[in-house]
């Protein structure tokens, strides 16, 4: 590793500089800011500012491409203008009865007609796959989910999006965001023995908390990279979307030249390295060998303890797998762990092997018969329990997960109480049937190195088909893919009544939840609707359809809202239930973005006091909207008084609200778009 950046002098102080620094005329640049400069294509590269990014690759994940092919379908798209773009079918597995083996074969008519690779259910998750078969270094990637930034672990730009906005970085338009500030965290020391790459971002969420990212790029770097393979950057980029950022860069190094050689695709290969002397805009430095077994308590991933200050709870469930851990040499320990023992019978041990691949090479290794002989449940390929998508747990029982995230509920359970952690504590803890620090096992640490060459599995991997076969594809629709809602545009004047008054981090699976029940109608407006806000309020749902077709409504929340999943249905169905405004003391990026692309309007406010002052059923009044937001950024609205408000939008932004969203603002000012063709490189 070349580069190392300035310290901060001591482990875990955070300097922070007091002006923004990163600028294209900046010579000597960090790792994100050489990737951003490289796909520039407006704006400068000031911290705060807009700027729009060429998009080399997307990712699009089932429960969230149907509304992307769907926007592709309705702009009149030819044939996807990207580099490579890949749909996969990883979260919507569970077929109990026709809703989602209709979407899988839409999107599988979908990818032929516009071009696009199809991983087929059963090939994997999306991030772990598309690492394996398409990363490369020095690309952009953008997904329509929020674990996107997963593939910055190899030198990519890798950025989660809506679908309405990766659907148009398909149709070739730039993406537009705003400059993000660049973190940078050094590494120093070596992992110890039962320390995983899971416990780095813990730690990182314990110092810095869920929003301790947003607007900005985290970037690693420093001597202690030398001890975290490719997939162990994978679970830090990954659950860098747990910090609320942007997205985690890793420099392209010695190891992602080994990654990419095992995975026989040596010659996408390339360096990538920061500056001798580059400035980050803010700093931290972690020492690796100080780092101990973390957990996140529930129910939010920024509740980190010491597995220690848990240790002897009773456990449900052990869970092993999702895209926060995805790697061989995780599911390899938790084997090594188990071997030869039995896990007591009251713990359900879930496998989740993460990609085809990894399942092909646990079954040649032998681990996958070592776990099967010690107890462990074997799912499929995919998602699963992650996105409650089956496997939830009991009620009230503790469930440990390698997974990123324990929001309310999302486990499928109500009063779940799910913990996030290593693969070393799951499997400890699986073995005890409480939890357990990995440390008190009493055993060696297995060191595992990962195998030079791995297996390449593409048998689910479908390349799109020539331009001329694409054209005479017809898009299979079964019954339940339905077509977006015309919305209509932003008023002048406005009365609406707040209809919640939510506290801080509301994340999108309180907003609109995912799991097994929920997820078949990502491609159902109509029907997702009946889910808004269930897990806030159920009144909900009655109060909105009461003044729908009247007034319309507004939410009030605090900090961080909208934190966690990319998924555009929490912005899309609380709109068709007539959402116009939502009042919040800050919002997470991607919610914000999906908001505005469908013409409801992120004030945020002025003077947090009013926050204080406002009650659920009061009624907000706005006069004069339409021309205030495009003349000034604060908007003072009336509720028994002036309440002082901020916007913060673009002049594109406004233009988009007030049309109604993006895709009524793109029929008024640009018609249906055909992208020119691009021949797809191969993977
Ligand atoms: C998640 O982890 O919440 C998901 C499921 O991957 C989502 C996508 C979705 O809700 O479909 C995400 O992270 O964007």
């Amino acid at each position: 590793m070349r580069r190392s950046g300035p310290t901060s002098g001591k482990t875990g102080g955070v300097i922070t500089r007091p002006g923004p620094i990163s600028g294209p005329d900046t010579m000597r640049q960090t790792v994100a800011q050489k990737l951003i400069a490289a796909h520039l294509v407006d704006g400068t590269m000031r911290v705060g500012t807009p700027i729009t990014l060429k998009i080399d690759q997307t990712l699009t994940q089932d429960a969230t491409g149907t509304l992307a092919m769907l926007t592709l379908e309705a702009i009149g798209l030819d044939r996807a203008n990207t580099e490579v773009s890949v749909q996969y079918v990883d979260h919507n597995l569970l077929q109990i009865d026709n809703l989602n083996a209709d979407d899988h074969l839409f999107l599988e008519s979908a990818c032929r007609r516009f071009g696009i690779w199809y991983s087929r259910p059963g090939n994997g998750i999306s991030h772990v796959v598309h690492m394996q078969r398409f990363g490369k270094p020095g690309k952009s990637l953008l997904g329509s989910d929020s674990h996107t930034p997963a593939a910055g672990a190899l030198g990519m730009l890798a950025i989660g999006a809506g679908g309405l906005d990766v659907a148009l970085a398909m149709s070739g338009e730039p993406f537009p965001t705003t400059m993000p500030a660049i973190f940078g965290v050094r590494l120093v020391g070596e992992l110890p023995g039962w320390v995983n790459a899971k416990d780095v971002i813990l730690e990182m969420l314990r110092r810095h908390g869920v929003s301790g990212g947003v607007g900005r790029i985290i970037e690693y770097h420093g001597p202690g990279l030398r001890c975290l393979a490719a997939m162990d950057r994978h679970v830090i980029a990954n659950m860098g979307a747990e910090l609320g950022a942007t997205t985690t860069v890793f420099p392209s190094d010695e190891e992602t030249r080994r990654f990419l050689e095992a995975e026989g695709r040596a010659e996408d290969w390339h360096e990538i390295a920061a500056d001798a002397d580059c400035k980050y805009d803010r700093e931290d430095e972690i020492d690796l060998s100080k780092l101990e077994p973390l957990i996140a308590t529930p129910s939010s991933p920024g509740n980190i303890v010491k597995v220690r200050d848990v240790e002897g709870k009773e456990i449900y469930q052990a869970y092993i797998g999702s895209s926060a851990n995805p790697g061989w040499r995780d599911f390899a320990i938790a084997a090594e762990i188990v071997r030869g023992k039995t896990i007591p019978s009251k713990v359900s041990f879930d496998i989740n092997p993460t990609s085809r691949q990894l399942l092909e090479a646990l079954i040649a290794d032998g681990r996958l018969g070592i776990l099967v002989s010690a107890g462990a449940r074997i799912h499929q390929t995919g998602c699963n329990g992650c996105i409650g998508m089956g496997q939830a747990p009991a009620v009230g029982q503790n469930s440990l997960r390698t997974t990123p995230r324990n929001f309310p509920g999302r486990s499928g359970t109500e009063e779940d109480s799910v913990f996030l952690c290593s693969p070393e504590t799951a499997a400890a803890s699986a073995l005890f049937g409480r939890i357990t620090d990995p440390r008190s096992l009493g055993m060696p640490y297995p060191r595992l190195a990962h195998p030079d060459s791995t297996v390449v599995s593409t048998a689910l991997l479908a390349p799109p088909p020539s331009l001329d076969e694409a054209r005479s594809v017809e898009l299979i629709k079964g019954p339940n893919i339905r077509s977006l809602p015309n919305f209509d545009p932003l008023p002048d004047t406005l009365a609406v009544p707040i209809l919640l008054k939510m506290g801080d981090d509301v994340s999108t699976d309180e907003i609109l939840p995912a799991g097994a029940k929920v997820l078949p109608y990502r491609s159902n407006i109509q029907k997702i609707d009946d889910f808004s806000f269930e897990r806030i309020d159920p009144t909900y749902l009655e109060r909105a359809r009461a003044v729908r077709g009247t007034t319309g409504h507004a939410v009030v929340a605090g900090r961080n809202y909208g934190q966690g999943s990319s998924r555009e249905h929490a912005a899309i169905a609380p709109r068709n239930l007539g959402l116009r405004i939502v009042l919040a003391k800050g919002f997470a990026r991607i919610h914000r973005q999906n908001l505005i692309n469908y013409g409801v309007l992120p004030l945020v406010f002025a003077d947090l006091a009013d926050y204080d002052r406002l009650d659920k059923d009061d009624i907000l009044h706005a006069r004069d909207l339409r021309r205030t937001l495009e003349s000034a950024k604060d908007i003072t609205l009336d509720c028994n008084g002036p309440i002082s408000t901020r916007h913060d939008l673009t002049t594109k932004q406004i233009k988009v609200i007030l049309a109604g969203g993006l895709i009524n603002w793109r029929r008024a000012h640009e018609g249906a778009v055909t992208a020119p063709s691009v021949p797809q490189r191969s993977a």
